[in-house]
């Protein structure tokens, strides 16, 4: 089975004030990113703050996000945890919920061994029945799969391909190059032109949430040759990403969203809300980039 489409948005979760998940808010996030022409759909990862919710909560969210934009985009599932059994829980409601494929970060906290990591990866791919794609993010999950090991792991027909989120290029086409049969997803939002320039299968970010179309654009304007272009919207993107180092980039991206209209409510504690000077940076960028209400 085939992951189509290529420009995904790793997508927010909306909470309430009160700090519960708030799946009403999942629609209104989707009409909106699907209308910058976003591919697909990346649910559950590090941008809709998984980490921070329990098995039921992320349950909550992947059949909403099935419920309102099945057969409207590509669905991937991130389903990655501390514990096999729950990501073969998520990895099961994932396939049932008809996703086109699930992925996940190595198992965190713990240092464990390869062969955990390897035997993790096959239980969530058993468990969906769906094409997975290994979460490579070291700065957050604490693991830095070795270009070798994630060979060696895409050797099993079910592993599809590495979301790639870490800034070593050399790295990212190496893999490319030895594994040609695979699906590279570039996950350095700041970075996306270089990634696109030396070849890959797509993106998948935070940003996207908001101004997908500047990926989508830098995509199309490689494949076109058209370097100026795709320079100018990677400024845009890297203006944005700066002001968000400030904000902190989940709670600028739901300020953003939320003064435009789009109720995505705060980040969940121990999140807190970004400084007023950095936001007032951030309603600036927004009104000289048309993206207000
Ligand atoms: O993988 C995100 N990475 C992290 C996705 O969350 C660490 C990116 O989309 C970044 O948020 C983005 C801004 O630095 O590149």
């Amino acid at each position: 089975m085939d992951i189509s489409g290529s420009i995904f948005a790793a997508m927010l979760t909306p909470f309430g004030d009160d700090g519960a998940v708030a799946p009403e808010g999942i629609a209104p996030l989707v009409d909106f990113i699907l209308s910058r022409g976003v591919h697909g759909l990346y649910v559950g990862g590090s941008s809709g703050e998984a980490m921070l919710q329990n098995v039921e909560e992320r349950s909550l969210v992947l059949r909403q996000v099935a419920d309102v934009a099945k057969g409207r985009c590509s669905l991937i599932a991130h389903v990655g945890t501390a514990a096999t059994c729950d990501a073969v829980a998520l990895a099961k409601l994932a396939g049932q919920m008809g996703y086109d494929a699930v992925s996940a970060v190595p198992p965190y906290y713990y240092k464990h061994s390869f062969p955990d990591i390897s035997d993790y990866y096959k239980a969530i791919a058993d468990a969906s029945g769906l094409p997975l794609i290994i979460y490579n993010i070291p700065a957050l999950s604490g693991t830095d799969i070795p270009t070798e090991q994630l060979l060696e792991l895409m050797q099993d027909d079910r592993i599809a391909g590495v979301k790639f989120t870490a800034t070593d290029l050399f790295q990212f086409s190496q893999l490319r190059q030895q594994a040609p049969g695979k699906k590279f997803y570039f996950g350095t939002d700041e970075m996306f032109l270089g990634a696109a320039a030396m070849g890959s299968d797509g993106g998948i970010g935070s940003t996207y949430n908001l101004i997908g179309d500047v990926y989508v654009g830098i995509e199309k304007a490689i494949n076109a040759g058209d370097i100026a272009t795709a320079r100018q919207l990677q400024r845009k993107s890297g203006d944005l990403v700066k002001i968000l180092l400030e904000t902190g980039v989940l709670p600028g991206l739901k300020h953003a969203l939320n003064r435009l209209g789009v109720p995505v409510g705060p980040c969940r504690r121990p999140f807190s809300a970004a400084s007023p000077a950095s936001l007032a940076k951030l309603d600036a960028w927004m009104d000289a980039n048309g993206l207000s209400v």
